[in-house]
């Protein structure tokens, strides 16, 4: 979601990489010098500490020996009065990040290989202006619409660009990311700043490769379990569940332009803006992160205002969004609305290749939210006409 919007907020962040640029320079001049560690007798007995550099805990130190190092011996508050919001910051702009870590301690995408929300990911990609991660994008309809927040369009659309499959394949995160693709945006085909949406159209095809995420036009109620996918920090594809907990009118964030929100308890961290928000129940995308405070639940846009908003233009332009099959049809793995042998195919292939999140969740007989050969039985049975009543 939207870093804070905060003036506060956002020159702290400033004052942050200046301090980060001026002790880097320090530090440099330092060790220019080249006198062993040994004999400075800096080192720290605080490092590591028990939580991660990378953002704010309030505990003395930080988990990666060398960075907590690093940091204390600049700036040793972070050591002794504990690891700040200006400690993470430094330990962001100088410490080497592993490659798979993701914002704000949230599971990177890998952690969920083989279920449903994995299968979610793939239309998620980051948005680039002038070759910074700047926030989320996603495919809303082929061949090429992605849909992301209206405050992360900057005003030269020929330096944006969206790219997809920045993310790591399993939970290590010294594990490097995926090669990616990256899309230039050719046209702003509608935005709204009322309800902070903008809806780009990429060059070439990418939804053949990378599919399309289905849209909910239902406004979920409150205690609706959810989940984002995000580049939280412009870092690897992250995840993170929730509910949503509340719905505002009007805008939050100070957003006085906002005709309507939804209160989500995923996260909200710059970079994260223009992530989709999932319904966990049928995996369809039923808001848009808006805004909120670094790695705190925040706000969405609901889908639902969006989708009524955009229904005229996607209709002048002949584009269709995928519809919300949802759970509700069990075996129907073919969505031709009937579950019988023609779907008998479909479920082998899904199991053995990567299945799509209504084929997870229309197949997942066990209900352990994973297709896998242990649904065979349960979906023989459905076949059969024999009750089945494990999920
Ligand atoms: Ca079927
Ligand atoms: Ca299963």
């Amino acid at each position: 979601m939207a870093a804070t919007r905060s003036s506060s907020g956002r020159s702290a962040g400033c004052a942050a990489t200046l301090l980060a640029i001026m002790l880097s320079l320090w530090t440099y001049q330092r060790t220019a010098g080249d006198v062993p560690r040994s004999e400075t007798g800096t080192s720290n007995p605080t490092c590591p500490g028990a939580e991660n550099c990378y953002w704010a805990h309030g505990l003395p130190g930080c988990n990666d020996p060398a960075c907590c190092e690093q940091i204390c011996s600049v700036a040793p508050f972070c050591c002794s009065d504990g690891w700040s919001t200006a400690c993470s910051d430094l330990a962001i702009n100088l410490c080497k990040r592993p490659p798979c870590q993701t914002a704000c301690g949230k599971v990177g995408i890998g952690c969920m290989a083989g279920t449903a929300q994995h299968a979610s990911r793939r239309p998620v990609g980051r948005l680039f202006y002038f070759d910074t991660p700047f926030c989320t994008a996603w495919l809303i309809a082929a061949p090429n619409l992605v849909l992301t927040a209206r405050h992360c369009v900057g005003s030269d659309i020929s330096q944006i660009r969206v790219e997809f499959n920045y993310e790591c394949a399993d939970c290590d995160i010294s594990s490097f990311p995926r090669p990616t693709e990256r899309y230039a945006v050719v046209e702003v085909v509608r935005e709204s700043d009322e309800l902070d949406y903008a809806l780009l159209r990429l060059e070439g095809d990418p939804a053949s490769n990378w599919g399309v995420a289905p849209v909910s036009y239902q406004l979920p109620i409150v205690g609706t379990p959810v989940y984002e996918i995000h580049h939280g920090n412009g870092w690897v594809k992250g995840y993170d569940e929730g509910m949503m907990t509340s719905v505002d009118i009007p805008g939050a964030c100070g957003g006085g332009s906002i005709a309507i929100s939804i209160g989500v308890d995923v996260i909200a961290t710059g970079g994260a803006s223009g992530a989709p928000i999932f319904d966990a129940a049928n995996h369809c995308v039923v808001g848009l992160c808006h805004c909120g405070p670094p790695c705190e639940p925040g706000h969405a846009i609901p889908m639902s205002a969006i989708l009524t908003d955009l229904a005229p233009t996607l209709q002048m332009i002949g584009a269709q969004t995928a519809p919300c099959h949802g759970c509700d049809m069990a075996g129907d793995l073919n969505t031709d609305g009937v579950t019988d042998g023609q779907d008998i195919a479909t479920f082998v292939v899904a199991i053995f290749g990567e299945a799509s999140a209504t084929e997870i969740c229309r197949g997942d007989m066990n209900g352990d939210s994973m297709l896998t050969p242990d649904d065979l039985e349960g979906f023989a049975a459905l076949l059969i006409g024999i009750p089945w009543a494990a999920r």
